[in-house]
């Protein structure tokens, strides 16, 4: 599989103002009349590492400037001013944006170890007692008619499991909301899998979710130590194009791309056995304290083509295309 790596990578890089002068990374998008915008995720430190979101928008889906000089969201407005918003998701359905994000109610920090995965710090703030909870992860809706302003809907996980990769569909599937979940702590044999995996639930209201079904886990190599959903899924003839991504056991992160039935995407039709990106460019390989890390987030069709957008190393944001047809084909075992 081919993806062409933009020549301008990374495409958006940390600096311009405090909130974001250290990392900008993992960033939803979307091609909205003639227009890409793309939500990043950013800290001004990194000690702690203290995430928001910040909008910014491109006319060619390369080049993006700020929108706003502030970020439009922030932990604070959740009521954890110590706290990180992180990793959105971006779709529009029946004409309003829905941003979905996970969200820890502490900062945390990492310690470079040099082999891979970093050392996490933990900090204590005031008024937490060290409390373990403070730092799982859990997931939620938001919505908007700007991009701008953002109103919290719910949360879609409980606060006491680590629950992140939560991604709307673009659209209702039989009249109902439907979202991909990676509850971190569903393993073992209740489960029906060994390592955290890719999960589906539905809903009315965006308020009320069903219990989620397993849909995929891990079963390459590559993917061994857990996966995630990464874009929210692309509609085709064939299916729901779904990227996600894996993690093996040196934490290098890569992505791949599976195939769900579209009337029931709890049903994978294909799946590709090889990834499609991994880290192989210095900024993919190399950063602040993470290394080996492509995480897409967001995956955008214009004109046949699919802007892929990922965080590179926790520290930037890259772009890759390839034609819809060819990546298809590639899921497709073609
Ligand atoms: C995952 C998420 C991502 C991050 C990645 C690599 O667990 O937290 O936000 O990019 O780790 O650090």
């Amino acid at each position: 599989m081919n993806l062409a790596r933009c020549p301008e990578n990374p495409i958006i890089v940390p600096g311009k103002y405090e909130w974001r002068k250290a990392a900008c990374f993992n960033p939803a998008a979307i091609y909205d009349e003639g227009v890409f915008y793309l939500i990043e995720r950013a800290a001004g430190g990194l000690r702690p590492f203290h995430c928001f979101l910040g909008l910014l928008k491109s006319a060619d889906g390369i080049h993006f400037s700020h929108v706003r000089d502030t970020p439009v969201v922030a932990p604070a407005d959740f009521g954890f001013p110590f706290g990180s918003i992180q990793d959105p998701r971006l779709v529009k359905i029946e004409g309003r944006y829905y941003l979905t994000y996970a969200l820890r109610p502490s900062s945390y920090g990492y310690a470079p170890t040099g082999i891979g995965k970093p050392e996490e710090i933990r900090y204590t703030f005031p008024g937490e007692h060290g409390r373990p909870e403070r730092f799982m992860t859990r997931s939620g809706i938001m919505v908007s008619d700007d991009l701008i302003h953002w109103t919290q809907i719910a949360y879609t996980t409980p606060f006491d499991i680590n629950d992140r990769d939560n991604i709307l569909f673009p659209e209702k599937i039989g009249g109902k909301f439907a979202l991909l979940r990676r509850p971190e702590e569903y393993i073992g044999a209740t489960y029906g899998t060994d390592t955290p995996g890719i999960w589906l639930a539905y809903s009315d209201d965006l308020r009320e979710w069903s219990e989620p079904v397993l849909v995929a886990a891990a079963e390459q190599p590559w993917e061994g130590k857990k996966i995630g959903g990464s874009a929210p899924p692309i509609k085709t003839e064939a299916g729901w194009l779904t990227l996600y991504h894996g993690v093996d056991a040196d934490n290098v992160y890569r992505a791949g791309v599976m195939l769900l039935d579209r009337e029931n995407p709890s049903k994978v039709i294909a799946r590709a056995k090889n990834f499609i990106l991994e880290p192989v460019e210095y900024y993919e390989r190399f950063g602040l304290y993470i290394p080996n890390v492509v995480f897409p987030t967001a995956a955008v069709v214009k004109d046949g083509i699919v802007y892929i957008y990922y965080g590179v190393t926790d520290t930037a944001i890259a772009c890759a295309t390839v034609p819809l047809a060819e990546l298809l084909n590639f899921t497709l075992g073609g």
